[in-house]
């Protein structure tokens, strides 16, 4: 009971502070509340550290962690896997061992790809590998692309396979703006790749990796039903800061940083589908629904947001349990990683957690 009155507060809260704009995309009543009082979870691991991306494999859970080792969660049994890369991993602030998946044929072939970063000539960098697990470690067996433009902070690092098959990459623009806005940079994009790491051939631009460009941080990805894609990315900080974004990515879409944020418009640039106005949220992981429904993990914002499917509405699905970066269904539940234990969280004795929801 008293969970719902504080929670009554904290949403007055962030009414008082928003009910006064007058958006378009920034639902006018806010951010309300989903959670039912009956959500409750159950803890699937614990004492992770600083972890980034989560992974299913039938009764497996495989959950990387930014100092560059892989958790594998077999019930009861937990496991830190060792991740052997030709290049050591560079962990600083945002950067590390950031993004994993599982290849479509893992069970078969035990092939992995990760996005990490790395130091190359004194610059922060980042690539993406090919991995393969065996004798309870993962092994680099094909760098896929290298010299993505790095950073201690916005180097992106979400990878997924889309239905079509191809390898997604997220990319941040490494502190440098204009990047975003370089088709010559693989900075501040979405990037696609074969799963052999060849420029598919219908990408958008000839020769490119480049998917959709400018970008600031996109750090999730995912694709509905009807196979539409989506991605949010972090707004930007300091003045005016919020302003987090949720994207319907289109093959050459332009999202428009740094010329614009929020609401604002230029001549063939794209607006976000949802904004969160000067509210921030710090979006990593999403994950999509049946319906069409997108839920995000929130770091900064330390909730699990719904966002109806064209970003009319927000509510808050979980709170209370710090930052939170990754979300993904499996087998019918939701599954949440934390994210307290890097720094910039305040954890408890049992973070990271993965933690398993009804849904
Ligand atoms: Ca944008």
């Amino acid at each position: 009971m008293q969970r719902v009155m504080l929670l009554g507060l904290l949403l007055s809260l962030l009414l008082s502070s928003c009910g006064s704009s007058k958006s378009t995309v920034v639902p006018e009543e806010g951010i309300t509340s989903g959670i039912e009082e009956n959500r409750d979870y159950e803890v699937a691991a614990s004492r992770l550290n600083s972890p980034w991306a989560m992974e299913f494999s039938g009764e497996s859970t495989y959950v990387s962690e930014r100092d560059g080792y892989i958790v594998k969660i077999n019930g009861s049994e937990t496991t830190r896997q060792t991740v052997n890369l030709n290049r050591p991993v560079s962990q600083l602030s945002e950067s590390g061992f950031l993004g994993f998946v599982l290849s479509p044929d893992f069970k078969n072939s035990n092939l992995a790809y990760a996005y990490h970063s790395y130091q190359e000539a004194g610059a922060m960098m980042n690539r993406i590998v090919k991995l393969e697990e065996r004798d309870g470690e993962w092994h680099e067996i094909e760098a896929l692309l290298e010299g993505i433009p790095g950073n201690i902070v916005h180097d992106g690092g979400r990878l997924a396979f889309g239905p079509d098959g191809m390898l997604y990459a997220t990319t941040g623009d490494a502190g440098q703006g204009e990047l975003a806005q370089d088709l010559n940079s693989l900075a501040g994009k979405i990037l696609r790749l074969t799963p052999t790491g060849a420029v598919p051939e219908d990408n958008p631009f000839p020769d490119s990796y480049v998917y959709s460009y400018g970008h600031r941080n996109p750090q999730g990805l995912g694709w509905d039903q009807t196979g539409r894609m989506f991605s949010v990315e972090h707004g930007p900080s300091g003045e005016p800061g919020g302003h987090d974004e949720l994207n319907l990515i289109e093959p050459g879409g332009n999202y428009g940083w740094p010329n614009m944020i929020g609401d604002e418009t230029e001549e063939g640039m794209k607006p976000p589908l949802y904004h969160t106005g000067d509210n921030t949220l710090a979006p990593s992981g999403m994950a999509i629904d049946e319906e069409g429904y997108i839920i995000v993990a929130g770091l900064a914002g330390e909730k699990l947001v719904r966002l109806t499917p064209e970003g009319e509405k927000a509510e808050v699905l979980l709170e209370g349990e710090g930052r939170i970066r990754d979300v993904r269904f499996y087998n019918g539940r939701l599954y949440v990683i934390t994210n307290n234990t890097d720094g910039r969280g305040t954890p408890r004795e049992e973070d990271d957690r993965l933690l398993k929801l009804k849904y």
